[in-house]
């Protein structure tokens, strides 16, 4: 990313008007204080909202942690939700925040396999979200979105995977650091 910036920073003319970046930069400060609403007021909805996870796991989780995210709502918010202030690089602690099916599917044994220290983070939504909300989106009665997950910190258990479960806003800090503090893999 340093080597991509420097060499297309080479090519530009720099610009004195700070109009647009301003204007820019402002816009965003204002879409970042509007997606910490629901961070700042959590409110007593079950199950939990997930900004409050991307808040915690922004306090949590070391600046050089790299942030992977599935398809789906997980996407969504980790895209919305995640301070990212650093490039990309091998050798750092990963930390990937994944949909149910994703972890219903393969990736978990290669993790298991390789006993790869990568804490796992799952946002039960009981759905399909994202293909529940296209549906309604495009006016379309959902169907077969709703899903009887399993309990996905056992299904961890199961195959030597540390698994925390949280159910409350309360136990949400612990509950990550517990899992991020494990020397192993590890799913909250
Ligand atoms: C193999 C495959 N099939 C279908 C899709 C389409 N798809 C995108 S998001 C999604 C829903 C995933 O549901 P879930 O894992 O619970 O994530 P959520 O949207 O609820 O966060 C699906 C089926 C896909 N991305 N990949
Ligand atoms: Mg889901």
């Amino acid at each position: 990313m340093g080597e991509t910036s420097s060499t297309l920073l080479a090519l530009v003319d720099p610009k004195e008007d700070r109009l647009f970046l301003d204007t820019m930069l402002s816009k965003h400060r204002k879409a970042v204080q509007d997606l910490n609403v629901y961070v700042e007021h959590v409110g007593k909805r079950r199950p939990m909202r997930p900004e409050p996870v991307a808040a915690a796991l922004n306090e949590i989780a070391a600046s050089e942690a790299i942030f992977t995210a599935d398809t789906g709502m997980c996407n969504v918010w980790s895209f919305a939700l995640h301070r990212c202030d650093k490039g990309a690089a091998r050798d750092r602690f990963v930390l990937a925040r994944l949909h149910g099916q994703c972890f219903a599917t393969g990736h978990r044994g290669t993790v298991a396999q390789y006993n790869l220290p990568i804490k796992i983070v799952v946002l039960d939504n009981g759905a399909l979200g994202m293909v529940k909300l296209e549906m309604e989106v495009a006016g379309i009665p959902d169907w077969q979105t709703d899903l009887k997950n399993p309990n996905f910190a056992r299904v961890a258990e199961a195959i030597s995977i540390k698994g925390i479960r949280i159910k409350n806003l309360a136990d949400l800090h612990s509950g990550l650091e517990q899992a991020l503090d494990y020397p192993g893999p590890a799913l909250g």
